[in-house]
């Protein structure tokens, strides 16, 4: 947690750098510098040459309100008239200017990851990559600035971050040659092997084109329609159905550069690579129907976590790692190919060597300038990092460069403060809508002598960028894909046999969920075709659940080796940044709240009081009251002392408060619901001082994942339970047939 804060619980969001006074401000002063967990991106010229501003600092500046040219105004209020009651003028050029730029201030959203939160960070190499990779920023202790942007897929700009979806997790690293785009997922396949059909799996994906609808989400005809015709699509699909679907938090997902990409170390010589994120959290999820809630409650979940975790000095941190393959012609290895996006490379065939850590420390002072303009591009390659004939990246070095010129409204995207490089920018280009640099000289080609011949070209010691030279074999012109791009389900038996019973069991039900919200049976059927092609219990199960029969399978059936790095159970993690609530009634001991508060921050554990309504109770200050507090905010719930019911939990039946059949069992029923749905959810309980609550809601004293005892039992009980994430061994595995 930051040292410079009160010793009051911080508990980070507040929207300013400082409290607001009670009536309006009246004495002039100048904005207000950005919040202690905020940065801009480093400030730049648009040719990349360090300004010396300081990148904490905001882009307005004097004590009064101005036009956008500099004249200072007077009233902003009211438009100018012909009378306090006549028509508008034309001529109110304040007015104009107001309502003429709030009128252009969307852009376009992304057409795929529209949703998104990033932040700022560094990543420090440790100099393991220096043998297999000459890029200056893998040399042992380079610290390189990066801009990082995780995303769903599906959604509007103004989705719910907790969809069943893939995460986008791209990475710009601001190196000294010049800008780095990782722009990788959080799951290691990709639904399509060949670039020309993305559009078509985004179609099918997005809502339906007639009513548009559901809105981020692949519960419906056209998705599955589109997966079960298209079977390399069932790989990536597989994915999105298991927990990782449904992150909880960005900062406890894996991030994969999902490509092979081609190393060059100064040696001149080749290797290939996954690319890998490895949170230092661990992988952990969300339950589907937390997932459901929280879209209800705060479908900011995401955003918000990323965001607070910073503030509160969590910062979430990720290793850096390659797999790495001997080069070979035929890109293979092991009978995977390397070229196939819809393929992984098992850590136990490959381990992952890390190369770096990157910490997020700084959340972006303005969403739009930084997150919404970032534009991050799969060609922005620096020298030693080069791409392969995979034909899924050959389309992206196209697509982002494009995209950004219609989203950007123009070609000088790389101008914008958050795209801006960090090495000198000597280029040739110039011109174009919103041309910031005022580019000097008289010649911008080459061959040229009016400007002494400026700019060079680079040669091999001036860190020139490389396209490392592959043989490309003698072939025809041709459409077409290699027959080792035919298996379309070896991988996901795999995936789905490394699995535990719980996991197995969520898949299940996430298939039979998404398929049971399609219209059409065919579809389902169809689909039903392919699961018999990956597991035939799978299959079964989910044919139980939507009633029909499970098909024989049509393709022959593999027995992989299941890979134990691909299941998220049985691990320990650090709990640093989880979020506890400390649920407590209007007697409860102040006592016993503060020690556990003490407790939990000692364990970097954000802890959030919640009281029968907002306010002080004695020096502790309610962060949450049972009318507002969500369970799903919480990843365990400490009940202290009795929680009868408060004033407002009236017996009404359209309100959370009650059911309208009286009080459960003397406790609230709003800290009823919350323990319910955390036991359900296998969440760590805590109970001090009084069972009543956690018995009100039917949980067995003594059941798994429950803490009961004395205040400091409690508290290192709940923080072990957290290591682990949840409570799994709560509830028995669903009976196989
Ligand atoms: Fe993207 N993708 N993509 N993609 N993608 C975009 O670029 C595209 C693919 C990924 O936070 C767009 O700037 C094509 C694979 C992320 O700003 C667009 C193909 C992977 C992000 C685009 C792919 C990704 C994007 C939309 C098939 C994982 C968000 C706006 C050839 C390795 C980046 C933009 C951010 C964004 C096209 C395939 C990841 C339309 C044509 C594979 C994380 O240009």
């Amino acid at each position: 947690m930051p040292k410079d804060r009160p010793s009051e619980p911080f508990i980070p969001g507040t929207p300013s750098s400082q409290p607001p006074p009670l009536n309006e401000p009246t004495e002039p002063a100048g904005p207000l510098p950005p919040k202690p967990d905020q940065q801009g991106p480093e400030t730049r010229s648009p040719t990349g040459a360090e300004t010396g501003t300081p990148a904490r600092t905001v882009a307005q500046q004097g004590e009064f309100l101005t036009t956008a040219h500099g004249a200072r105004l007077r009233d902003s209020d009211h438009s100018l008239k012909a009378g306090a009651r006549g028509p508008t003028l034309l001529q109110d050029h304040h007015l104009r200017e107001k309502i003429s730029h709030f009128d252009h201030e969307r852009i376009p959203e992304r057409v795929v990851h529209a949703r998104g939160a990033a932040a700022h960070g560094v990543f420090v190499a440790n100099g393991a990559g220096e043998g297999i990779c000459r890029a200056a920023f893998l040399k042992r202790g380079v610290e390189t600035p990066v801009f990082v942007r995780f995303s769903t897929v599906l959604g509007s700009r103004g989705s719910p971050d907790l969809a069943r979806d893939t995460r986008g997790f791209a990475t710009r690293f601001y190196t000294s040659e010049g800008n780095y785009d990782l722009i990788g997922n959080n799951i290691p396949v990709f639904f399509i092997q060949d670039g020309i059909k993305f559009p078509d799996i985004v179609h099918a994906a997005k809502p339906q084109p007639d009513r548009e609808i559901p809105q981020a989400q692949s519960a419906h005809d056209t998705f599955w329609d589109f997966v079960s015709l298209h079977t390399e699509a069932q790989a990536h699909t597989m994915w999105n159905m298991s927990d990782r679907g449904m992150p909880r938090a960005f900062r406890t997902m894996e991030g994969f550069g999902i490509h092979t990409f081609r190393l060059m170390n100064a040696a001149g010589e080749t290797s290939l690579v996954k690319f890998h994120w490895k949170p230092r959290l661990g992988v952990h999820s969300v339950t589907w129907e937390e997932a459901q809630l929280t879209n209800g409650a705060d479908p900011d979940f995401h955003r918000r976590d990323l965001a607070d975790s910073i503030e509160s000095g969590a910062y979430p941190e990720w290793d850096f790692g390659v797999q790495v393959i001997p080069d070979n012609d035929e890109h293979m290895f092991q009978g995977i190919d390397l070229l196939d996006p819809t393929k992984f490379i098992p850590e136990e065939l490959a381990p992952v060597q890390l190369l770096g850590t990157m910490t997020l420390n700084a959340n972006p002072t303005n969403y739009f300038a930084e997150t919404e303009q970032v534009a991050y591009n799969p060609a922005n390659l620096v020298p030693g990092i080069d791409v392969t004939n995979d034909p899924l990246l050959q389309a992206r070095l196209f697509s982002y460069l494009d995209t950004q010129l219609t989203r950007l409204a123009g070609p000088n995207w790389t101008q914008i403060p958050i795209n801006r490089a960090h090495a000198p920018i000597n280029d040739m280009l110039r011109d174009g809508f919103h041309q910031d640099a005022v580019h000097g000289g008289a010649a911008p080609y080459r061959p040229n002598s009016l400007d002494a011949g400026n700019p060079f070209q680079a040669g091999d010691s001036d860190h020139a960028f490389i396209d490392i030279p592959v043989d490309v074999p003698a072939s025809q012109k041709i459409r077409e894909h290699s027959a080792s791009f035919d298996d379309h389900f070896s991988q996901v038996t795999l995936f789905y046999r490394s699995l535990t019973a719980v996991e197995q069991d969520h898949v299940v039900a996430a298939y039979t969920f998404e398929l049971s919200k399609c219209y059409e049976q065919t579809i389902r059927e169809r689909q039903l075709i392919a699961l018999a092609n990956i597991d035939a219990t799978l299959c079964e199960r989910v044919a139980r659940g939507l009633g029909l029969p499970a098909p024989k399978p049509t393709e022959e059936m593999t027995d992989p080796e299941p890979s134990a790095a691909l299941s998220q159970l049985g691990k320990i993690w650090p709990v640093t940044g989880r979020v506890v609530g400390l649920v407590i009634g209007a007697d409860s001991s102040q006592a016993h709240v503060a020690a556990m508060v003490e407790a939990m921050q000692a364990a970097d554990v954000v802890a959030l009081v919640v009281a029968p309504t907002g306010g002080k109770y004695g020096s502790l200050t309610a962060q949450r009251t049972y009318a507002n507090a969500s369970s799903t905010e919480f990843d365990a719930l400490v009940v202290i002392g009795a929680t009868p019911p408060a004033a407002d939990a009236v017996p009404a039946l359209d309100a959370k408060s009650g059911a309208g059949d009286g009080p459960a069992g003397g406790s609230d029923p709003r800290v009823v619901k919350m323990l319910q749905e955390a036991w359900r959810h296998a969440k760590a309980i805590g109970s001090m001082d009084d069972g009543a609550a956690p018995a009100a809601a039917g949980i067995p004293s003594g059941g798994v994942g429950i803490a009961t005892g004395s205040g400091t039992d409690v508290a290192q009980q709940l923080l072990d339970l957290l290591r682990a994430h949840r409570s799994w061994d709560r509830f028995e595995p669903a009976p196989r047939p």
